[in-house]
């Protein structure tokens, strides 16, 4: 029950459902005033089907498990297939600077979306694989369309999304499972962060996969100041007039930066090069570099989500005061614990 999975509290609120949480932290356990089970999972829900089976239980689902997953699962399909066509492209976040897209298509002459760089990624994979990521836009969009297929499979920072943890942490999960493959997603801002510890794989001859989602600055946040009414301030990767972020966006070549290490890069403007890069990468023996050009705004968005975020309650800008006012709202309409 955390803060993702139930949108602040906010996502379930039917006062006639009640929970029953299963944990082995008591404290866990209390979250949402559930019915609490203290252990282990497997262990407590085998005695309770005992139990429930003793007690003549039958549940009232019948087909809406399978059909919710059915839905969902062509919703993956259709998110893995967004492809952008140019610079007239509709990205699924609304909220932009309407030069962005025109400006990123010429820049790097790219089509890659990022959740099709994460379906190529998903689909390249052989079962078992790992898969790391900490900070920015990618938590959240794992946590929406990844599927893991083994316990510890999914190393993801929930804690803190501390970015800069990415690439240390890319070493520590292949080092401690060499026998399968480790692929880090990063933004590239999260990269810029702690890039350095490039060095320190290269030095241990750690193979790791590392992929760079440039998207030519700090999306999420970005996203979260444009739907919060601030506007897009300084989280576009763009060059200064000597006093604000406003000119042309940057370009930058995280490949050669992996070239400078002595790993082996990839830049990757289309599904097709990722997937060739990516089945290239499994004959390498030395640490490996993916520079991704994803579209900004291709992340994943909406599904009747809500974040609480702490915002300015008082403004000089009406739309600040007004976002500010809806916040104060979604929190009255959120349970307290
Ligand atoms: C160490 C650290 N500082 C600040 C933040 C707050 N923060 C969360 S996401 C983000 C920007 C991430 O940008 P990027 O890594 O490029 O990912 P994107 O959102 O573009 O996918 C920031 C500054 C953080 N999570 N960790
Ligand atoms: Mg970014």
């Amino acid at each position: 029950m955390t803060d993702f999975t139930t949108s602040s509290k906010w996502l379930f609120r039917n006062e006639n459902v009640t929970f029953a949480a299963i944990n082995i932290s008591r404290f866990h356990a209390y979250k949402f005033d559930a019915v609490k089970a203290v252990g282990d999972a497997r262990e407590t829900v085998k005695a309770l089907s005992v139990l429930l089976r003793e007690a003549g239980y039958h549940s009232a689902y019948t087909t809406e498990i399978e059909e919710a997953k059915k839905e969902w699962d062509d919703e993956l399909e259709r998110l893995g297939g967004i492809v952008c066509e140019g610079p007239d492209f509709e990205p699924i976040i609304k909220a932009r600077d309407a030069r962005t897209i025109p400006e990123f298509v010429k820049l790097y002459g790219t089509s890659l979306t990022q959740t099709a760089a994460l379906a190529t990624l998903r689909a390249i994979m052989e079962p078992g694989d790992n898969v790391v990521c900490a900070g920015g836009s990618l938590p959240s969009d794992l946590q929406r369309v990844w599927k893991t297929d083994k316990i510890g499979g999914y190393h993801v920072e929930y804690g803190y999304s501390c970015m800069g943890y990415e690439i240390g942490a890319s070493m520590g999960v292949k080092m401690a499972q060499p026998e399968v493959e480790e692929y880090t997603v990063v933004g590239d801002a999260g990269f810029q962060m702690l890039s350095s510890e490039l060095g320190t794989i290269m030095q241990e001859r750690v193979k790791t996969n590392i992929l760079v989602f440039d998207n030519c600055g700090f999306g999420c946040i970005n996203n979260l100041e444009m739907t919060h009414g601030i506007g897009s301030i300084a989280t576009e990767f763009r060059y200064t007039d000597g006093k604000k972020p406003c000119g042309d966006l940057i370009p930058m070549d995280y490949a050669k930066i992996g070239e400078a290490y002595g790993m082996k890069s990839y830049t990757c403007r289309s599904v097709e090069e990722l997937a060739e890069a990516l089945k290239d990468s499994k004959k390498q023996t030395v640490a490996c570099l993916f520079d991704l050009k994803v579209l900004p705004k291709s992340m994943t968005d909406g599904y009747g989500s809500w974040w609480n975020v702490g915002i300015a309650a008082t403004s000089e800008k009406e739309s600040v005061r007004a976002a500010a006012a809806e916040v104060m709202e979604y929190r009255e309409q959120a349970r307290k614990y």
